[in-house]
């Protein structure tokens, strides 16, 4: 196994440090700004900002973690016997996962009974599919790492299918104005989604050692900005436009 390079460990050090902060602020933004959506959409955005907190504490860990794993002094890099702990990235997915497909469905404003039953099934296969993932993560063999990334893809296809099958009838009832935002938060949980699996299999391409770590690292670490904190944003403005809509009670046409 080939040992990690001070450049790796640096990128990654500022990598986890850098979304910590961005998890933090975007928490702030969200809790912050929630008074200016109408009721109706505040738990969408208090989740969103939720969802932030809970990854920014997990960063703070992560880091901290990956900071107790090396020593770097005088430009030389030596492991500290302290292992590096990944449990925190899969207990933060447990918890986000099924926050972020709750405050999608919320910001729709469904009927209860829609939002209550779409909540259930989506909440679940989520925190399924990280259950499954993480033997698989932590396995040292290609052949254990592919059978559980089997495995946790089956609720993952499950997710994809129902946002693009079950819930885009529900996107076509959203008013004019907020309808692209919604198509767009959509997508960037679907392409942000998506990169997961991909960096998961980095060490089926013949990465190894450090490199695999820092690139999965790397990886995992930019789909959770995209997926937490831009998905976090869009759903505020999704709400804000909703309820701009809403108090006026006339439909602003889509440009
Ligand atoms: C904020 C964190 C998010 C949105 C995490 C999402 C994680 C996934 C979509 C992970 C999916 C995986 C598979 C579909 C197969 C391989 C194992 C996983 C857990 C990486």
């Amino acid at each position: 196994m080939d040992s990690i390079t001070p450049f790796q460990f640096s990128l990654v050090y500022n990598a986890f440090s850098f979304t910590f902060a961005t998890m933090a602020a975007t928490t702030a933004f969200l809790w912050l700004c929630r008074s200016q959506v109408a009721p109706a959409y505040r738990t969408a955005v208090t989740i969103s900002g939720l969802v932030t907190a809970i990854a920014a504490y997990h960063y703070l860990r992560i880091f901290e973690s990956w900071n107790e794993t090396y020593s770097l002094k005088d430009g030389i890099i030596s492991g500290t016997g302290f292992a590096f702990n990944d449990a925190y990235r899969y207990v933060d997915w447990l918890l986000t996962v099924p926050l972020l497909l709750i405050e999608l469905v919320l910001v729709m404003r469904l009927s209860p009974e829609e939002t209550s039953s779409k909540t259930v099934r989506l909440g679940s296969a989520a925190a399924l599919m990280i259950v499954l993932g993480y033997p698989g993560e932590i396995a040292t063999d290609i052949p254990t790492r592919a059978l559980w990334g089997t495995l946790s893809s089956i609720p993952f296809v499950y997710i994809v299918w129902e946002l693009f099958r079950g819930l885009g009838d529900s996107i076509e009832q959203q008013p004019a104005v907020a309808r692209g935002l919604v198509r767009k938060a959509r997508l960037l949980t679907f392409a942000s989604w998506g990169f997961y699996p991909i960096v998961y299999m980095a060490p089926y391409a013949g990465i190894s050692g450090a490199t695999a770590t820092t690139v999965i690292q790397l990886g995992y670490t930019i789909a959770d900005i995209v997926a937490k904190a831009g998905v976090g944003v869009l759903i505020y403005m999704i709400s804000v436009r909703k309820s701009q809509v809403e108090a006026h009670g006339v439909a602003v046409h889509n440009h």
